[in-house]
């Protein structure tokens, strides 16, 4: 049935079938406990592609746009505590560096670089 589902879609006009997978699915970027902690601990991704961070460890953990301090208001993205098999997403960022980290693990440090697709996005 499912893919029956996707072929309708399609044909309905709502999915674009032009579009490469990685500008409609979700760049995966798993944590761990261990170094690097984010799996790829750089991640990069075009503009207006959304990111999911997965939890497969036995502890929660946050993804922390480095900016995130109580001083400043900079704070394009924090996901709060990840429980252990949840996971957080974000929509697409503009073009740039977004380091970021784990509030809970301090040492747990990664980097998003989004650079300029050269599709639009579909607007739905
Ligand atoms: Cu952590």
């Amino acid at each position: 049935m499912k893919w029956l589902w996707s072929v309708s879609l399609v044909m309905a006009g709502m999915v674009s079938p032009g579009l490469p997978t990685d500008a409609s699915s979700p760049l995966r970027i798993v944590m761990e406990d261990g170094s690097p902690y984010y799996i790829p601990v750089s991640a990069t991704v075009s503009s207006g592609s959304p990111i999911r961070w997965e939890n497969p460890t036995p502890t929660h953990h946050t993804v922390t746009y480095n900016g995130c301090t109580e001083d400043q208001p900079h704070c394009l993205f924090d996901s709060g505590p990840v429980p252990p098999g949840g996971e957080f997403t974000i929509p697409g960022l503009p073009s740039g560096r977004y380091p970021y980290h784990c509030r809970i693990h301090p040492i747990m440090r990664g980097i998003v670089v989004v650079i300029d697709a050269h599709v639009e996005p579909s607007r739905l």
